[in-house]
């Protein structure tokens, strides 16, 4: 049982409990305190890897968090997304204490392979940055640490809340009210509200028409078809694999399983790609002059074009709300940084709302923006020009000509692969 101490109001406000299926529900036996507004200090919108990095560092900060979650606590445990995680992103948790599972399970990573008219060569790329390297740690198990590290800081979590609505956002005490799992709808005031649910969630929407400036890429004409399957990896590293029929790429998650990626045009239809069809694109494109298999294994789930599109939303703050994460931006996948950069937002939104409750200092929460997508700026540079040494323009000998150059490049100087380096682990 989960008991939250309202430090607005000094009174138990609700009392939660465990449900066989592992949800956290309200108390059913509690129906008078379901109707009073609630109080937390923070509520957090999401609890994806950006809410839970800042709810479980303000809740171990005495700050009293609500999360509110529209998935059930199985499913955020088990939503497969991220692998790597670059340097910066571990630091951060590691000095939060949450790098437990990280450290036990993740597999640290230091070389990616790249393949190109048929032949394979190594970056080494950990060698060229002083040994910072990635770690290979599926997000959902990151999750259901983060999960975990929350509620036994004493912090309250609402799965399976819907219909989230968010009000009075340039007040003193905005508020959140919302459907719970047991049907009642709940307001809650509280001090500030974090936006962490990511890029269809609620809370951007909830900022009114103009306040946020939009900067975006237009119109990328490839996306990435992402595939999850029950294979343990056919490599030790990361391969990009360059073909004339465009980019395929092996990621690592765990012994069991692997993602694969496949360039496709923007407009492409999954259900076009039947697994035959998959596995037979992978072959082709990653085939090398050697002696390699690829293994096959059935997917996990259905494919999904992820398009290549880039967008940034500033600043991340309306008043009481502050966006984090995938809220606030879309970076491609193509340089994995999108879940590093969530984390290191729910550090910066934390630590800034800490100063503001704790000792009335409200400079961090002025800088929040501008620290949060200034990282993010450099790892979209990261990801264009992952998106450019990998995609190949099809239709366009001339790029063409000019890829084949950067890949020769990369694999023949110590500068450019330092250069590939710095970019490939930083800033998360
Ligand atoms: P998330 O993880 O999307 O979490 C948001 C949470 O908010 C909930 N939510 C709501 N809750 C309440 N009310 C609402 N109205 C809500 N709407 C949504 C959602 O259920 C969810 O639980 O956002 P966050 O925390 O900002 O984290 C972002 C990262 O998840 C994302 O950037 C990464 O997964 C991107 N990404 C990768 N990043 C890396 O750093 N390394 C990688 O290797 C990597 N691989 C990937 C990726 C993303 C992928 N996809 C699926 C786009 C591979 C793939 C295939």
């Amino acid at each position: 049982m989960i008991k939250n101490r309202s430090a607005l109001s000094g009174e138990t406000v609700a009392t939660t409990q465990s449900a066989p299926d592992g949800r956290t529900a309200l108390r059913p036996d509690a129906p008078a305190r379901r109707s009073r507004p609630q109080r937390a200090d923070v509520v957090v919108i999401g609890a994806g890897v950006a809410g839970l990095v800042a709810a479980v560092i303000l809740a171990r900060r005495g700050v009293d968090t609500l999360v509110l979650e529209c998935a059930s606590r199985a499913r955020v445990e088990s939503r497969p997304r991220a692998g790597l995680l670059g340097p910066g992103a571990v630091d951060v948790l590691e000095r939060n204490g949450l790098a437990d599972g990280l450290r036990a399970e993740g597999a640290p990573h230091h070389n990616c392979e790249f393949r190109h008219r048929r032949q394979a060569f190594i970056v080494e790329y950990a060698r060229h940055a002083g040994g910072r390297h990635h770690v290979v740690y599926p997000q959902q198990k990151l999750v259901a640490g983060l999960v975990a590290a929350y509620l036994a800081s004493g912090g309250v979590i609402e799965f399976d809340a819907t219909d989230v609505t968010l009000d009075a956002l340039t007040s003193d005490h905005p508020t959140v009210s919302f459907v719970a799992a047991d049907g009642q709808r709940r307001t809650v005031e509280s001090r500030f509200i974090a936006g962490c649910d990511g890029h269809h969630g609620v809370s951007r929407r909830s900022i009114p028409e103009g306040a946020l400036r939009n900067t975006r890429q237009h119109g990328s004409p490839w996306a990435w078809l992402a595939v999850l399957a029950a294979v343990a990896p056919s490599t030790d590293k990361i391969i990009y694999g360059i073909s004339p029929r465009g980019f395929a790429g092996h990621m690592l998650r765990d012994h069991r399983t692997s993602r694969f990626y496949l360039q496709v045009e923007a407009a492409t239809d999954a259900a076009d790609w039947p697994s035959e069809r998959i596995w037979e694109e992978l072959h082709t494109r990653l085939a090398v002059d050697a002696d390699w298999k690829l293994a096959e294994g059935p997917l996990l789930e259905p494919p999904n074009v992820i398009t290549m599109d880039s967008l940034f939303y500033e600043p991340m703050r309306f008043g009481r709300l502050l966006l984090a994460g995938d809220a606030s931006r879309r970076v491609p996948p193509a340089a994995a940084k999108g879940a590093g950069l969530a984390i290191a937002d729910g550090e910066t939104l934390a630590l800034a709302v800490a100063a503001a409750l704790h000792n009335s200092d409200e400079r961090p929460l002025d800088a929040y923006s501008e620290a949060c997508q200034a990282r993010a700026w450099l790892a979209q540079e990261a990801s264009t020009k992952l998106l450019q040494m990998v995609n190949v323009e099809l239709s366009d000998s001339f790029a063409r000509r000019l890829q084949d150059v950067r890949l020769d490049r990369l694999r023949t100087s110590p500068v450019a692969a330092a250069e590939f380096a710095e970019q490939y682990l930083s800033p998360v």
